[in-house]
């Protein structure tokens, strides 16, 4: 039976060794503990390190058959990798940049090459562990090449990948040096979920500027798949802390804390300790409440229970001290025999007690600086069955774009978070039980069940979408039905686009000259009488003489505007007009004036507004509001304006590539195939008999029967059709 890997840094059990018998606990933390409700119910694999570093194959052998009876698979690290990789490249360069303290960014070139090595690790042992049909689910940040490694080893897998925290932004992620290395490493999943739509921003920005990798509607064609990009909220298992409330274990435990807190209104803030987390400016913000509403001292109290987490990176020890001390001022400072205005756990704690917490706080503050999702604000919320308390929450978490009925505040701003504080404290019963309501709703039915299930569909749609895709690829190898129809004819039409179908785009348009293999594909092609080809293309008559005048080819320039049949003169198709180019040029001159690195290319009876020398997404953006600005004068104008490969060019609406083409499609062709990449080829495609072969360059929406990946693919096929003749 198929199974799902999922594959993390940590597995989701602590692990200790005592007197030679291995005992566990469940590990705190947002993966361990959103996942830890799944993974034993399904056909599930958890692969990752156990965190205890055994030193004999016979101890090492002993923890993997206990682990496996859980359905947990141990992945065995040397202490120097988890040095290097965890500590030292996931939590000193990964994290600190996804988060927006590139302050406390470190880059090593060794740290780098440790986490590779890691990732390879995992990789091997998965490749192991993996049967046809299993589905692969990749997590977060620690195993960011994972999933490349694995599309090379088992191309036709399903791989799955999700990141738990946020993706940063181009101007804050392009600081790493390996980017363009880390972006690739994502691409080798078929689905990349995110939390938040902010995140899939960022990353589909940066695949663009980093990458040059265009999205249509979050779809991502690379290396021959369509890989889909998306938001995927994560949940919580809303029932088991919905009940745990309720329960004898918990409600003991309510008890003993209400006996030892007294009759006061408890706020409470649970984080693992993490800069992120924003523990220190909460702590200021609540000695200025205290400071200016005396009136509440020995009437509230601040449990924070602060989880230990990676005490071996400096920052979080130097953050540590801070907590200390500000925690031992405040207390110091306000403080009373009977009243201690911040009860300070460091430490993590049991399910029940942790679910007690949330059941006697009146209110949670909730307000890191920078959160993936933050699962502490829907745990709460899920806990709160009778529908009272109040949750306070950053506006920087994930979870603030579902809780919207929480009080949202900026974390930075102190201010604000002691207004909430008293508007928390103050708000009315009915208040908090039509937003509690509200939010539970949403945490109900946005649970971990439903993240879980819509992400798997979207990965098996992928799939789906990517097979769909594959059967209309061709290659020289898989194209025996085309060539046996070339075989067979005797009189053959090839109608063949130049730029992106037959060479490369250049920065410089100029620079397309036929290469030497061009020019003999060319040459052998035309050799056969047999054959009629045809270069259809956008470029002006002059270029396009230029570059083909040595071959036996006929030739339309313009998109069908000009046409040469032989070596007869160039025709224009029907009456052309360039009238209104002088309308239109100022435009584009202002919008050359406005773009530095664009330019303009005038035609016989067409003008082009080049971008593809300046910076992609501002190129676009510029392209779509010239598109805007012209939309409306050139429709009076019968004038169309094409979006084509980094280039808007405008021309007569009479015109194009299908109608020229359909000049010689009225003569006794018995084969005729049409390439081309460019939406201006669809035209093409369109005007071909039913039996004709159209053929589109690359992965976009066509209404051609088959496609290749690139120019190169394309003269691999002609060169299949020269060869079948000989
Ligand atoms: C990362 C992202 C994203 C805490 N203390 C104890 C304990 N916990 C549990 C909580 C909660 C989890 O740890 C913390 O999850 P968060 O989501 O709040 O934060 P991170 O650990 O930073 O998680 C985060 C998450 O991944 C999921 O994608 O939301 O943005 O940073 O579940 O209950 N559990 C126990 N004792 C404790 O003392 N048993």
């Amino acid at each position: 039976m198929a199974k799902t890997i999922i594959i993390s840094n940590r597995l989701p059990l602590t692990i200790q060794k005592k007197d030679g018998t291995f005992s566990y606990s469940e590990s705190a933390g947002g993966l361990a503990t959103g996942l830890g409700s799944i993974y034993k119910t399904n056909n599930m694999l958890w692969v990752g390190w156990p965190g205890i570093n055994l030193k004999t194959d016979t101890e090492r052998i002993a923890l993997k058959i206990e682990l496996l009876k859980e359905n947990l698979f141990p992945i065995f690290l040397t202490d120097k990798d988890i040095e290097n990789y965890y500590v030292g490249f996931s939590n000193k360069t990964i994290w600190p940049i996804y988060h927006y303290f590139t302050q406390y960014a470190s880059f090593h070139h060794d740290l780098w090459l440790s986490y590779k090595k890691v990732n390879r690790i995992f990789c091997d042992e998965i490749v192991k562990l993996y049967k046809p049909g299993d589905i692969i689910w990749v997590h977060d940040y620690q195993q960011l090449m994972l999933s490349s490694y694995l599309r090379q080893k088992l191309p036709q897998a399903t791989i799955g990948f999700f990141q738990h925290i946020p993706f940063p932004s181009y101007e804050v992620f392009r600081s790493i040096p390996w980017r363009e290395e880390i972006l690739k490493g994502y691409l080798g999943a078929d689905l990349i979920g995110f939390h938040t739509y902010d995140d899939t921003r960022h990353f589909f920005s940066c695949l663009k500027r980093v990458l040059g990798i265009e999205n249509n509607l979050g779809k991502i064609e690379y290396e021959q798949r369509t890989i889909h990009v998306d938001a995927f909220p994560m949940g919580i298992d809303f029932e088991k802390f919905n009940t745990s409330a309720s329960e004898q274990d918990t409600t003991a435990k309510v008890l003993e804390y209400k006996a030892s807190l007294g009759d006061r209104k408890i706020i409470l803030s649970i984080d693992r300790l993490d800069y992120s987390k924003g523990i220190p400016q909460r702590l200021m913000a609540y000695e200025s409440f205290l400071e200016k509403y005396p009136e509440y001292h020995s009437k509230i109290i601040l449990v924070q229970l602060t989880v230990p987490s990676r005490y071996d990176v400096s920052h979080y020890r130097n953050l540590k001290i801070e907590i200390d001390e500000l925690v031992g001022r405040i207390n110091g400072k306000f403080g009373k025999i009977n009243w201690m205005p911040i009860h300070y756990i460091f430490r993590a704690i049991p399910f029940t007690h942790l679910s007690a917490l949330y059941a006697i706080s009146d209110v949670a503050l909730i307000t890191p600086i920078r959160d993936g999702m933050n699962l502490v604000s829907k745990e709460y919320v899920a806990t709160r069955h009778l529908n009272t308390g109040v949750l306070i929450l950053s506006e920087m978490t994930g979870a603030a774009k579902e809780l919207v009925e929480a009080i949202i505040v900026n974390p930075n701003d102190k201010e604000a978070l002691i207004a909430s504080l008293k508007k928390a404290l103050s708000m009315s019963k009915e208040e908090q039980k039509k937003r509690m309501t509200s939010m539970r709703n949403t945490i109900r039915a946005y649970n971990v069940h439903n993240w879980l299930e819509i992400f798997m569909g979207r990965l098996a749609y992928t799939k789906e979408l990517q097979k769909e895709k594959a059967s209309k690829f061709i290659s020289s190898k898989n194209n025996e039905h085309i060539l046996k129809t070339y075989k067979k004819a005797e009189k053959r039409l090839i109608l063949l686009d130049y730029d992106g179908t037959l060479m490369p785009f250049f920065n410089n348009p100029y620079d397309a000259q036929p290469d030497k293999e061009l020019c003999s594909i060319l040459d052998l092609l035309t050799a056969d009488d047999k054959n009629q080809v045809v270069i259809i293309s956008g470029r002006d008559k002059n270029t396009l003489t230029n570059f083909m005048d040595d071959f036996k080819v006929d030739l339309v320039a313009e998109h069908g505007i000009w046409y040469r049949k032989g070596i007869a003169e160039w025709k224009l198709s029907g009456q052309q007009t360039e009238s209104w180019k002088k309308e239109i040029m100022p435009f584009l001159k202002m919008y050359v004036a406005r773009t530095p690195g664009t330019f303009i290319e005038e035609k016989d009876y067409s003008l082009v507004w080049h971008f593809r020398k300046t910076d992609s997404e501002f190129g676009e953006m510029r392209a779509s509001e010239l598109m805007a600005n012209l939309n409306y004068l050139t429709s009076q104008m019968n004038l169309q304006l094409l979006e084509g490969n980094k280039v808007v060019e405008i021309k007569d609406s009479k015109v194009n590539k299908g109608k020229v083409a359909d000049l010689w499609l009225e003569e006794n062709y018995d084969f005729v195939v049409a390439i081309g990449d460019d939406r201006t080829d669809e035209d093409m495609f369109k005007i071909l008999p039913k039996w004709g072969h159209s053929i589109k360059v690359g992965h976009q929406e066509t209404s051609a029967k088959y496609c290749v990946a690139n120019y190169q693919d394309v003269r691999e096929l002609l060169l299949t059709f020269i060869k079948s003749i000989e």
